[in-house]
């Protein structure tokens, strides 16, 4: 494998001049207000881990990253307004996100909401955007729009919510919430790049996705109990004032960062059957590892 840095690095490069294309291209007819809110939202302070697994799976796959980035830059939209929405006051009510004032913080209530509303349509656009659509980008389409839906991540947040006013907690409801909220969106580049070379390796990088979005979101619970607000970039400290579900508040937090060893040992297990997957085991990795 060409070193793993220079590959991640490149990732990077390219998907942010893809980015700023996608972005400067947004219509000059549209109101100035609402394409800086989607600027802002996008741009600054992401890692970008889900269009670094887009262009690692399509890499792998032997699928060129030109024939994926529209994907990748859609399924970032997608989180980013993801982010958006669950900063509102009628969600998780933050005033910060990745390290700035949150998009409704700094454009107004309504404008965050609409923000994210066009990140999500401008997802879709890009998307359909290709010349010469086939029935490999459709099924793509498909699964994103399903991940992402109400039978996805929409389900996850429903969940998440509703945990937050019931004491009915479980391990079980946590997985499914975790496997909703946060897999779902982890696993969807993945598929989108199988997709696009035939469908190969699509059930194992499917469950490959969902334990590396658990420990994924595990990782971010235990940053909750021990971040500060400068390394994780948001208010620390919040689920356990709104009641909420998490696996620090099922496992405790030793607990918690065994159960992260074991996804992450089972992720490992699962790329040690899929042919070309350094990379991905060395990002696997630096997501174990990591603190923001
Ligand atoms: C769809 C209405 C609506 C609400 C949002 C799931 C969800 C629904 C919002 C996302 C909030 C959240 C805590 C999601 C879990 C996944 C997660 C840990 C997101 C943070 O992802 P990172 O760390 O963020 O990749 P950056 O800022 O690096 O892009």
């Amino acid at each position: 494998m060409v070193n793993y840095n220079d590959k991640y690095n490149y990732y990077l490069e390219y998907f942010n001049t893809c980015l700023n294309d996608a972005l400067s291209n947004l219509s000059v007819n549209a109101p100035k207000i609402i394409k800086d809110a989607m600027i802002y939202a996008t741009t600054d302070g992401g890692k970008r881990v889900r269009p670094v697994l887009c262009f690692a799976a399509a890499d792998m796959l032997n699928v060129s990253l030109d024939r994926v980035k529209n994907f990748a830059l859609a399924i970032e939209m997608i989180h980013s307004y993801s982010l958006v929405h669950d900063d509102l006051p009628c969600m998780d009510n933050d005033d910060y996100r990745r390290g700035k004032l949150s998009t409704h913080k700094k454009f107004g209530q309504a404008n965050g909401v609409l923000a994210g509303d066009a990140l999500l349509t401008y997802a879709f656009e890009l998307c359909l955007s290709s010349e010469n659509l086939n029935k490999n980008d459709i099924d793509a389409i498909k699964v994103l729009a399903e991940y992402s839906g109400y039978n996805g991540m929409i389900a996850g947040q429903v969940l998440d919510l509703m945990a937050e006013s019931c004491h009915d907690h479980s391990e079980e409801l946590l997985i499914n919430i975790f496997t909703n909220k946060t897999s779902k969106l982890l696993t969807v580049p993945l598929l989108m790049a199988s997709c696009i070379a035939n469908k190969k390796y699509y059930d194992l990088l499917n469950e490959f996705g969902v334990n590396l979005g658990v420990m994924f979101q595990i990782t971010d619970d235990v940053m909750d109990v021990e971040g500060t607000l400068e390394s994780i970039g948001k208010t620390p400290n919040k689920d356990k004032s709104v009641n909420k579900l998490t696996s620090v508040s099922i496992f405790g937090l030793q607990g918690a960062k065994e159960k992260s060893k074991q996804l992450f040992e089972n992720c490992l297990n699962i790329l040690s059957k899929i042919e070309n997957s350094e990379f991905l085991v060395e990002f696997t990795k630096k997501l174990y590892v990591r603190k923001k």
